[in-house]
């Protein structure tokens, strides 16, 4: 069955009638047909968004009825949890019990954000003392009009989510263009959303790909915000393009996030870290700790232990029982995977485990977990996101040593310390040069608190009050409180 598009509260067929496959990276199998929206679509749904906006149906609710409407969909998706969780690993890959954690964060964002509104507006109107009591001067917070969201694959719903949710809340009108890899939650959200009511037009949903939807989308005038998640190459086309017309962007793009681990860690604690920070979700994580560094006295030992318990990981398809690491999302990003392990070969790293084939795996996009050590500076796998289970480890002697290793990066979203000694964590976590610290762990994610990071690796900040004020514009309304006391040009009061 072919999806649809989901335009000014209709479900309809894209214009041009086109499709492409959605595909099942467990089995290789085409599992359904996803509608290929273009530009003739993006434009209807970028109007009806617009039109929406622009008369106040959406925004010009009180924050508690917005709330009310979201508070639904969050309802919605937590009815429907096992089944998009398992539409998630079916189209994606990740192991079932990851795609359920997803499916229940995004539920929860919705509740989050519609709380948030709610607070926002029931606290005090903010004003400022501008030094000069003749003016009353306040800062109003408004929506920031239509947002237009591109979001990638690895987190298919739950990045749309990242992004619909704070908007929405905001009093925005929304385009969603998912990723054309894994489109299908995002298609079973706009079902939600149309049984929660929402009026037609704020929220809106055009399935295709980067070039004939995606471009049509950040090319648009009519658009004033767009959110981006995904590659560097394409977060740079979407500033060219939003330059145009001088819109704002929140770019959420690759990392090569470090992890340095002191000697004094407990060696099994750090090796679980680093299995979590680069191997849930196949590696297919932006903010994946694939960098790491570990000092000189532990690094034969935790590199024993990292080989032995990576060696351990059950593979498979992500709805078999017990499997940690399912299938590359597709065969282009396989191909592109096993591409750096091929050019690793002349680098001069070492493999330490991994890099091939699990056996008995023959058909599916899979990869063992894979680990080089040793790994020289400039070598590519060092400096470029891969986004799949592959990590680097090198060691180091000095603290300072590690922080000028973990931050030689063009990248800055994450970054992880592993010390008993927390005066030094707070240390490296300042110098860190990354949006998101982890102290002793690595990875986890609260909607709650801000997600974004440094240098390429974006801008702005989603999740959190900063995820909301990423929709708000800020309006300064200043009057004039007394008769009589200006006076430049014409005389008045007394002088009158
Ligand atoms: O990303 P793209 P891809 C990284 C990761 C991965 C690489 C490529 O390293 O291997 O990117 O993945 C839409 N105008 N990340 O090719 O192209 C596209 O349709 C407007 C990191 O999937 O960035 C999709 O919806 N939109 C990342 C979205 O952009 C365009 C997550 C992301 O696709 C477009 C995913 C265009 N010209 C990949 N071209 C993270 N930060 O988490 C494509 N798109």
């Amino acid at each position: 069955m072919t999806t649809q598009l989901y335009i000014d509260g209709a479900f309809v067929a894209p214009k041009a009638g086109g499709s492409f496959p959605a595909v099942d990276p467990a089995t290789e199998e085409v599992f359904d047909t996803v509608a290929a929206g273009t530009a003739d679509d993006i434009d209807a749904a970028v109007r009806a968004a617009r039109t929406a906006f622009d008369d106040g149906r959406w925004s010009g609710l009180s924050a508690s009825a917005r709330a009310g409407f979201l508070r639904k969909v969050a309802e919605g998706i937590r009815a429907r949890l096992s089944d998009l969780a398992a539409l998630e690993t079916r189209d994606n890959g990740k192991p079932l019990p990851e795609a359920e954690w997803d499916i229940g964060d995004a539920a929860d964002c919705f509740d989050y954000y519609a709380d948030l509104a709610e607070a926002r507006a029931a606290g005090p109107e903010t004003t400022v003392d501008v030094g000069d009591e003749r003016f009353d001067t306040r800062i109003w917070r408004e929506p920031v009009g239509v947002v237009a969201a591109i979001t990638p694959w690895n987190f298919p719903l739950l990045m749309g989510v990242w992004k619909v949710a704070p908007a929405l809340a905001a009093g925005c009108t929304i385009v969603l263009k998912p990723s054309e890899l894994c489109s299908l939650t995002c298609h079973e959200l706009a079902r939600i959303v149309d049984a929660a009511g929402l009026p037609a037009g704020v929220f809106n949903l055009v399935t295709g790909t980067g070039p004939e939807a995606g471009a049509p989308l950040t090319d648009h005038p009519l658009v004033d915000k767009i959110a981006f998640t995904g590659s560097v190459v394409t977060g740079r086309k979407v500033m060219q393009a939003a330059s145009a017309g001088i819109r704002t962007v929140a770019l959420e793009l690759g990392g090569k996030s470090p992890f340095i681990v002191f000697a004094d860690s407990d060696v099994d604690k750090a090796v679980e870290w680093i299995l979590f920070g680069i191997f849930w979700n196949k590696g297919e994580v932006c903010s994946a700790t694939s960098r790491v560094l570990v000092q000189r006295e532990l690094y034969p030992r935790l590199l024993e232990r990292l080989a032995e318990e990576a060696e351990k990981i059950t593979i498979g398809p992500g709805d078999a029982e017990g499997v940690k690491l399912g299938p590359i999302v597709s065969c282009s990003q396989y191909d592109k995977v096993m591409g750096f392990l091929e050019r690793a070969r002349q680098s001069g790293a070492r493999l330490v485990t991994g890099g091939g084939r699990p056996e008995g795996l023959d058909t599916g996009y899979y990869l063992t977990p894979t680990v080089y050590a040793d790994v020289p500076l400039d070598a590519e796998i060092w400096r470029e996101e891969i986004f799949g289970p592959v990590v680097c480890v090198n060691s180091f002697e000095t603290e300072d040593e590690a922080l000028r290793l973990a931050n030689d990066s063009p990248y800055g979203l994450a970054g992880a310390v592993m010390s008993k000694d927390l005066d030094r964590c707070d240390r490296v976590a300042a110098r860190l040069r990354a949006g998101i610290v982890w102290i002793n762990c690595s990875q986890p994610t609260f909607t709650q608190a801000p997600w974004g990071g440094y240098k390429s690796s974006g801008i702005g900040r989603e999740l959190g009050e900063a995820g909301f004020d990423n929709y708000l514009e800020t309006k300064q309304v200043t009057r004039f409180d007394r008769d009589g006391e200006w006076g430049w040009y014409l005389p008045t009061g007394d002088q009158a």
